[in-house]
């Protein structure tokens, strides 16, 4: 009895990994909407730089160059991104909609530090690389979320085709 019920056990244990496994795809590597960060040890296919700086003579006051990225669906690529402004700025990707909700997040806790691995704060002066794989397709958004800099006109469009 011991036995058929240990063995039951195991049937039970078996059947439910696979479940697991596809309710949610890329569990523990950081996957998001946007995509997620490469392998440990994969190669980014190409650089992209963006630059953070501020722009007092033109429309926005906050701006990125370029100010709108295109990724490839499934392409790993390193980001440099380097504050060439004389203020903080961010780099955060992700869904227009969290982008919206922690821009809320940050107006109400503007000392709100993030450790996230799709976003960077740069001092200036300071750069940073992320390498993310855009597995994902769809229409996202980058954007600086300190207070008024997204109103500044600091976003852009991130799509992945
Ligand atoms: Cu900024």
């Amino acid at each position: 009895m011991k036995t058929a019920l240990l063995a039951m056990g195991l049937t039970l244990a078996a059947s439910i990994v696979p479940a697991v496994v596809l309710a949610s795809p890329g569990h523990g590597n950081g996957q998001m909407a946007v995509g997620m960060p490469a392998m440990h040890g994969e190669k980014p296919a190409r650089t992209v730089t963006v630059i953070l700086r501020e722009d007092y003579d033109g429309d926005r006051p906050f701006v990125f160059e370029p100010s709108d990225l295109t990724f490839a669906a499934g392409e790993t690529v390193r980001l440099m991104i380097t504050n060439k402004g004389e203020e903080t700025h961010e780099f955060v990707m992700d869904t227009v909609d969290k982008n919206a909700e922690h821009r809320d997040l940050m107006a109400k806790f503007p000392e709100m530090e993030h450790d996230d691995p799709n976003a960077v704060r740069l001092e200036p002066g300071e750069e940073a690389e992320i390498i993310w794989t855009f597995n994902n397709s769809g229409t996202f958004e980058f954007a600086c979320l300190l207070p008024g800099h997204y109103e500044g006109g600091m976003y852009g469009s991130l799509i992945v085709e």
